[in-house]
């Protein structure tokens, strides 16, 4: 098959495999799932070991891979040739391929073209987009590389699961080789509407991209609609066919599943957690440290300016002011855990963030006693769920989201059936969990009202809330989630029909 052009607006991008290995490439221990992401699961804690990386995909990933024979294939966060970085061989039951990037692959494929391009555009443009060749041909670049690590460690007819908005064009560079392969995209990210992605110069790359997979997932039916009006309006489906929960179109002659495969936690590893009875004494006095408050109000999230931090924390600093919540009575702690320091904007974000910190305890702290509790840090899981565990009411206000795993988290530790989520319109979760209170993080009045009743919801409220969230998270599990889109592989793609 000649190798499909895309164009952009400086000519002509041929999606070739010129560069390619041979189809098997060189001799080498093979996997039969093979897992493609950015950054692989493990990061360097401060001691020289290495851990599992905070962040919602790992979470995610590593509970689903447990006993089967996985890879993970990502950058392990060195630049260049750094020895000193690299990562174990395996870690827990997966193994691990690194990928290495120069620090011009860094600076314009992931500072760059990653979050300086597609994750503002994806996030419906929340902060200034900026389109740069260098970027996109240093994106193309990296993905290449990524693609033939990949088809160097899968097996003959193995499975490729790739993962989100970093590596768009990489199946199409996997399928040119290796037919064989089932190649799964699931997308992390929101998928903007066609009318916002058509700004991107090279739209026509990443829609050919997306199509050279055998399914693609989306977090909602939303994201899954924008893709398939843009894959419309490129002129790329020969035939549509809504086949619930998926469509099928048909590509060049083959079929592409494009669906929405909304991803969850492990709830049952949370809830083992939450039943120890020394993570409810570790709530208890977590709480009582905090000189046992009224009302203990909780946000947690990677500090990213999708997040709307800055938005709950002006809301929170207005019902202080306008006296509808009581300093004496209140405590707010906020984890904002480092992510991205050095790319664009989000420094500027972290010193909006402190400044409004300051400026919030500054006016309503007494001596010792803060309103707000700010943590800039990395914790451990287990004091996630103990903070999940001891809060009143949780903030979830992201302008945009994907999903938002912290919200089904907090929902997973509430066993007794109380408590609040208070979850913007904007996440992903917010199409599933109907009973949280939801708010507009763009509407100040609009959240601190939804605020106000998150603190007086009876009881009796809560439990009915709480209790119909459950039941939805512990029949859509994390494990259900990466089973069905394995089901809809062997579907599209049944295993040595190709290649
Ligand atoms: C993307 C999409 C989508 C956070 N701080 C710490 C920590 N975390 C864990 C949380 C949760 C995860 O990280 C964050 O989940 P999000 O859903 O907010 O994810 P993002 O990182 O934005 O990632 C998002 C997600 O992918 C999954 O598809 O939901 O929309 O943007 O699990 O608990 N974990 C630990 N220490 C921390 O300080 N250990």
């Amino acid at each position: 098959m000649a190798p499909r052009q895309a164009h952009d607006d400086q000519g002509i991008y041929a999606l070739g495999v010129a560069d390619l290995p041979d189809p098997l490439g060189p001799p080498g221990v093979r996997h039969d799932v093979v897992i493609a992401a950015n950054r692989l699961p493990v990061r360097l804690d401060g001691d020289g070991g290495w851990a599992l990386s905070p962040g919602g995909l790992v979470t995610a990933m590593t509970a689903v891979m447990e006993g089967r024979d996985a890879v993970w294939i990502g950058w392990d966060g060195g630049l260049g040739d750094a020895a000193d970085s690299a990562p174990p061989a395996r870690f827990g039951d997966m193994a691990l391929r690194s990928v290495s990037l120069s620090e011009t692959d860094y600076a314009d494929y992931y500072e760059g073209f990653s979050n300086g391009t597609l994750w503002p555009l994806y996030h419906n443009g929340l902060l200034s987009t900026r389109f740069r060749r260098s970027w996109w041909a240093a994106y193309r670049r990296v993905n290449e590389k990524f693609a033939k690590v990949a088809i160097e460690t899968t097996e003959q007819d193995g499975t490729l699961w790739i993962h989100d908005y970093h590596l768009q064009l990489m199946p199409a560079f996997v399928r040119e080789a290796r037919p064989d392969i089932r190649i799964g995209l699931f997308l992390h990210t929101p998928f903007p509407p066609s009318q916002l992605l058509m700004r991107l110069p090279w739209r026509e790359a990443i829609t050919d991209g997306l199509l050279a997979t055998d399914v693609i997932g989306f977090q909602t039916p939303t994201d899954a609609r924008n893709f398939l009006s843009l894959a419309h309006r490129m002129g790329r489906t020969e035939e549509v066919m809504p086949i619930d929960p998926v469509t099928e179109i048909i590509v060049e002659g083959r079929r592409v599943a494009v669906g929405s495969f909304p991803i969850s936690v492990d709830v049952d590893r949370i809830d083992e957690m939450v039943r120890d009875p020394a993570a409810r004494e570790a709530a208890n006095a977590f709480r009582e440290s905090l000189g046992s408050p009224k009302h203990l109000l909780l946000g947690v999230d990677r500090l990213d300016y999708t997040k709307g931090i800055d938005a709950r924390l002006k809301a929170f600093e207005e019902l202080l002011r306008d006296g509808t919540l009581d300093p004496a009575e209140v405590a707010f702690v906020q984890v904002a855990t480092p992510s991205r320091d050095d790319v664009r904007g989000y420094s500027n974000t972290r010193t909006e963030i402190e400044q409004l910190v300051g400026s919030i305890n500054g006016n309503y702290a007494q001596l010792g006693k803060p309103v707000l509790h700010y943590l800039h840090q990395s914790l451990p899981f287990e004091d996630l769920v103990h903070l999940f565990l001891a809060a009143d009411v949780m903030l979830v206000t992201p302008f945009e989201d994907g999903m938002n795993l912290v919200a089904k988290e907090y929902i997973a530790c509430r066993t007794d059936g109380t408590g609040v989520l208070v979850l913007s319109e904007f996440a992903g979760t917010a199409v599933e969990l109907h009973q949280a209170l939801l708010c507009n993080p763009f509407d100040t009045a609009g959240m601190k009202r939804v605020i106000e009743t998150a603190l007086t919801l009876p009881v009796e409220e809560q439990r009915h809330r709480v209790r119909a969230m459950r039941t939805h998270l512990w029949a859509n599990t994390v494990h259900d989630w990466a089973e069905g889109f394995f089901r809809h592989l062997d579907d599209v793609h049944p295993r040595g029909q190709r290649g």
